[in-house]
């Protein structure tokens, strides 16, 4: 196992160091709660259910949880609280294994689209950013669109990430149509046949609707100038807002048809734990992670690590 932490170039290292924060809020919650003690009183459970409600699981979850170990407990598969970490730890990775599905680039007619969403500063256009130097990386060409017109200065942040990783930028003047500027960048990858096409779009409050009618515009036009596309959705979450980030995803969600999601600022906060209620109570393929600001710090979601890192000291 070691091996292949290595193998990771630090990645392992970088997660874990990342997911401090929330690897104390709530390995220390549980273990307060369970070592130590002998037998699993009503206390104990108790005192582990606020520890996992605290960590930002979310009821649902922490329901579910807290269900299959007082069942454990009842049928005496789980007879001292010290065991109580382990049994938690498979029942969370089991949990966040079903939303591992890492996005592929599929053989589809070029370029392969994607468009990205998400709240203001969720860290949509340093995601695109990251993605492009690992798709760049992989031997892709990857051409970006500049469709967050609304912001000052978000057109010259896109233009300075696409210079740096090697990507052209397609823009158009700020104030513009978003959604034209996602036309011409579709006609501009077809005409270079470029292989991949990341759409930034400006952040908006879910709850906006004019705002996610022009995200469904934007969705609307690229589906009809170019087959199957947009072919990613991609939601990006900032996990330091816990819980609000699942009622976001729901929203935009229920406004267009997201196909994965970047949860990013892993790193610094103690809320973590809300990967395990977006796994559980979304079923949208958790694509990939952030745990800091630089471009080796994006990489695809893998239950395991994620796992290793939250529970090992
Ligand atoms: N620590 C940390 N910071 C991040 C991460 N991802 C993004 N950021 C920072 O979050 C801030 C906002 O990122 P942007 O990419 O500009 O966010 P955005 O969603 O494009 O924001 P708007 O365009 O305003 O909607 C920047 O300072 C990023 O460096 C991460 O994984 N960890
Ligand atoms: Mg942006």
């Amino acid at each position: 196992m070691f091996g292949k932490k290595k193998e990771d170039n630090g990645f392992f290292t970088r997660l874990k160091q990342g997911l401090s924060k929330t690897h104390q809020a709530v390995t220390r919650k549980i273990e307060e709660a369970t070592i130590g003690r002998r037998e699993i009183s009503e206390d104990v459970l108790d005192n582990l259910e606020e520890a996992l409600i605290t960590s930002d699981l979310g009821i649902a979850t922490v329901d579910q949880l807290m269900g299959t170990i007082r069942w454990q407990v009842k049928r005496n598969e789980l007879n001292d609280a010290n065991k109580i970490k382990i049994s938690l730890r498979e029942a969370i990775r089991e949990i966040l294994v079903k939303t591992e599905q890492p996005l592929e680039i599929l053989p589809v007619q070029k370029p392969f689209t994607i468009l990205t969403i998400g709240v203001n500063g969720a860290g949509k256009t340093t995601t695109i950013a990251k993605l492009a130097a690992i798709f760049t990386q992989q031997g892709h060409s990857v051409m970006l669109a500049a469709a967050d017109t609304f912001r000052a200065g978000a057109i010259e942040q896109l233009e300075i990430w696409g210079e740096r990783t090697g990507c052209k930028v397609i823009k158009h003047a700020p104030g513009s149509d978003p959604s034209a500027v996602a036309f011409d960048a579709l006609q501009s990858a077809k005409a270079h046949s470029a292989d991949i096409l990341i759409i930034d779009t400006a952040g908006r409050l879910h709850t906006k609707a004019p705002l996610m009618e022009e995200l469904k515009k934007i969705e609307r036009i690229i589906a009809r100038e170019h087959q199957d596309a947009p072919h990613e959705t991609l939601l990006v979450l900032d996990a330091t807002t816990g819980q609000n980030a699942i009622s976001q995803a729901r929203i935009f969600s229920d406004a267009l048809k997201v196909t994965g999601i970047a949860l990013t600022k892993l790193d610094g906060t103690a809320k973590g734990g809300v990967i395990v209620g977006i796994s559980d109570g979304l079923h949208i393929p958790i694509r990939y992670i952030g745990v800091g600001e630089k471009v080796e710090d994006l990489r695809p979601f893998n239950a395991g690590d994620f796992v290793d890192a939250l529970f090992d000291d």
